[in-house]
């Protein structure tokens, strides 16, 4: 089936085209030549979800998908949270990468773990998916793969960044792919009926 994912980020749906595999068509916002800034002014991950999907819904009437995500620090209060694109600099991850590491600069605790909020809409509704990946944040970047924050974050139980991974190591555990297994399970129960 073709799903169409409300991002205009191209590693969100590389990533969604490659836990999903063949049996889907992931699409995106620029396939549809739908190219304005989706305002993300929701309070938390699901709420932000729910605005990218109803954008894509409403505009083209295809089942759709948002993913909203982010890095979330304890000893930070949860920051970057559902402002981590635009923590220090908008989607400029060298000076977003830099603020985490300089307010955990000394601090002891560095756990943190990485939040994929899926929303799916379709004619019946929506329904939404949540994956979490626990680990801790390095005390400098490392590795050159993946996006974002993946470069200081090392997931728990394992000595490499997401960065320092191969995206199919990274996908084998992501929160994006705890949260996309709920939701394939979900359509498949679907189908079923
Ligand atoms: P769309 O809203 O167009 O989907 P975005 O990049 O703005 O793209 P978000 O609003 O969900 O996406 O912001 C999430 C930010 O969190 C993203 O820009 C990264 O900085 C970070 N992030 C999310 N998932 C990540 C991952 O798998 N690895 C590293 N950083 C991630």
């Amino acid at each position: 089936m073709e799903l169409l994912v409300a991002t205009h980020n191209i590693h969100k749906k590389e990533e969604i085209q490659q836990i999903l595999g063949s049996d889907y068509l992931v699409t995106s916002l620029a396939d549809y030549n739908l190219h304005d800034e989706i305002v993300e002014d929701g309070k938390s991950f699901q709420e932000n979800a729910l605005i990218k999907a109803k954008y894509c819904f409403e505009k083209t009437g295809k089942p759709s998908l948002g993913d909203d995500s982010g890095l979330v620090v304890e000893s930070l209060d949860g920051r970057p949270g559902i402002y981590s694109a635009r923590y220090a600099g908008n989607h400029d991850f060298k000076k977003n990468i830099a603020k985490v590491l300089e307010e955990l600069a000394g601090e002891p605790n560095r756990r943190a773990y990485f939040v994929s909020m899926l929303c799916y809409k379709d004619e019946n509704g929506e329904h939404f998916f949540e994956g979490r990946v626990y680990g801790n944040i390095t005390q400098k970047p490392f590795g050159e793969e993946g996006f974002g924050y993946d470069p200081i974050f090392t997931p728990e139980n394992h000595n490499q960044t997401f960065a320092e991974m191969h995206v199919e190591e990274k996908n084998k555990i992501s929160h994006r792919k705890l949260a996309l297994d709920h939701f394939v399970r979900f359509l498949n129960a679907e189908n079923q009926q």
